[in-house]
């Protein structure tokens, strides 16, 4: 049985599609109006968009595009077609503010939502029917759902507390005590990066083909650096000593004042945690989630470095008995006591939670908790071909000015905890729910 059939029996993809719908939808039921017009994040589009972008994003793909379907309200598919991170140093941004008077109303809105849904699913419904139909594109739009779900977290973040209420029952997990820091020997080998396109029923195009990257031996952190750690550089100073920092970099926190992550806030002489339903006092043992600027300028500090891909690769997957595990912990599909991912918590857990989720070498908390920054810029995979019916996905991103990130965060679904999978984001966009960890150096 190939990965095709295997992924044509059932309804599973059906039963995504209406997963993440549900999801999202209930996600913005809880929105008040004047927030549902707001810009939480200045240089994102205001939340109103990206209830219109997913469904016209579907719609667009699947039924137009691939189906030839008719359009629904072509002005509204073309206000919600494309939404990707603006760049940082945009002008004439809006800040936080209604733009009610700027965007459709929110019942016209639902409205092109609902119909959107409603013609995805039956086109969703046709192709499971036929065998020959186009399933890479049902497993793009899901995927692309997805990862909007986890943006959309991003900006949920953001939002003021009096915005959102949390879910019956949750808390965040505290800990106590950060685990021991320890670097771990991960021996000369060979990762895989990347994936042949007939291994898989989808990937997106960064992650093809398939090529191996020899890496020499390499030593790395057990865990992903916390917020009791990066404290120790945090009040050493290191957000006023220049030589930790690039050039742009430095220039960055100059800028915006910029004296700790962007997921700190200082209350009076003790440090919060800002969370994702309220402030709480910094967690010692979470992950702290910082920009790539901040990861590079703490690992050069410690006399360490970034991961590049190839090494996070051969960290998390390398198995000293066999070939490259698909995740972490082996061939078990993920689950909960793996890792802190697939909406399981809204904030991170504290490090050391997850030893189940530990790879071959005791490295923990690879998948999860977290995406992880390395030090590899994105770029296409020698022998990159751009998706024919959505080319800029990836390329439009191939500038030098994005770094990969590996791994997941708890608001990534399991659906792409896959070994390819590959995320990016630019080195100073502070709102995105990544750690790092440090390898090399005669450091901790
Ligand atoms: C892959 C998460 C960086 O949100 O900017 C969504 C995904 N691209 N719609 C992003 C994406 C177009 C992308 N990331
Ligand atoms: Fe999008």
């Amino acid at each position: 049985m190939n990965a095709r059939t295997e992924f044509r029996i059932g309804p599973q993809l059906l039963e995504q599609f209406d997963r993440n719908r549900r999801r999202m939808q209930a996600l913005y039921a809880t929105l008040p109006d004047d927030a549902y017009f707001g810009r939480p994040i200045p240089l994102r589009n205001p939340l109103v968009f990206y209830e219109g972008h997913v469904p016209a994003f579907s719609h667009a793909q699947l039924v137009r595009k691939v189906l030839g379907g008719a359009a629904i309200d072509e002005s509204l598919e073309h206000l919600f077609a494309r939404g990707i991170d603006p760049h940082e140093s945009t002008t004439g941004a809006k800040a936080r503010g209604n733009e009610a008077d700027e965007w459709p109303d929110r019942a016209d809105v639902a409205a092109f939502r609902d119909e959107a849904d409603r013609r995805v699913r039956a086109a969703i419904e046709r192709v499971l029917d036929d065998p020959d139909g186009p399933l890479e594109v049902v497993h793009r739009i899901l995927e692309h759902e997805t990862m909007h779900h986890e943006t959309l977290m991003y900006l949920w973040h953001a939002l003021p507390f009096e915005d959102k209420r949390p879910p019956d029952g949750y808390a965040p997990d505290i800990g106590g005590a950060p685990p021991q820091q320890a670097m771990v020997e991960v021996p000369v080998g060979r990762a895989q990066l990347g994936v042949a396109r007939d291994e898989l029923p989808f990937a997106w195009d960064n992650e093809l083909p398939t090529h191996a990257e020899h890496v020499p031996a390499f030593r790395i952190q057990r865990h992903k650096v916390t917020n009791a750690e990066y404290l120790e550089f945090v009040e050493a100073g290191g957000y006023r000593d220049q030589r930790w920092w690039k050039s742009e970099d430095w220039a960055w926190l100059r800028e915006h004042a910029i004296e700790h992550p962007h997921f700190w806030q200082r209350d009076g002489q003790a440090w919060s945690w800002r969370g994702m339903f309220g402030p709480v006092a910094l967690p010692p043992a979470w992950p702290v989630w910082v920009t790539h600027a901040e990861a590079s300028a703490y690992a050069r500090w410690r006399g360490m470095a970034l991961p590049t891909e190839g090494q996070y690769q051969r960290a998390a997957l390398g198995d000293p008995d066999g070939p490259q595990r698909r995740f972490p912990w082996g061939e078990e599909a993920p689950q909960e006591h793996h890792g802190n991912f697939g909406f399981k918590s809204y904030d991170p857990q504290p490090s050391g939670s997850h030893p189940d989720g530990a790879s071959a070498w005791g490295v923990e908390d690879l998948v999860g908790n977290g995406w992880e920054w390395t030090a590899t810029p994105f770029a296409p995979f020698p022998g990159f071909v751009p998706m024919p019916e959505y080319p800029e996905y990836s390329a439009d991103f191939f500038d030098g000015q994005h770094y990969v990130m590996k791994g997941a965060s708890p608001a990534t679904v399991v659906e792409l905890l896959r070994p390819s999978f590959r995320n990016w984001f630019r080195p100073r966009y502070p709102y995105v729910f990544a750690g790092f960890r440090c390898v090399g150096g005669a450091g901790r």
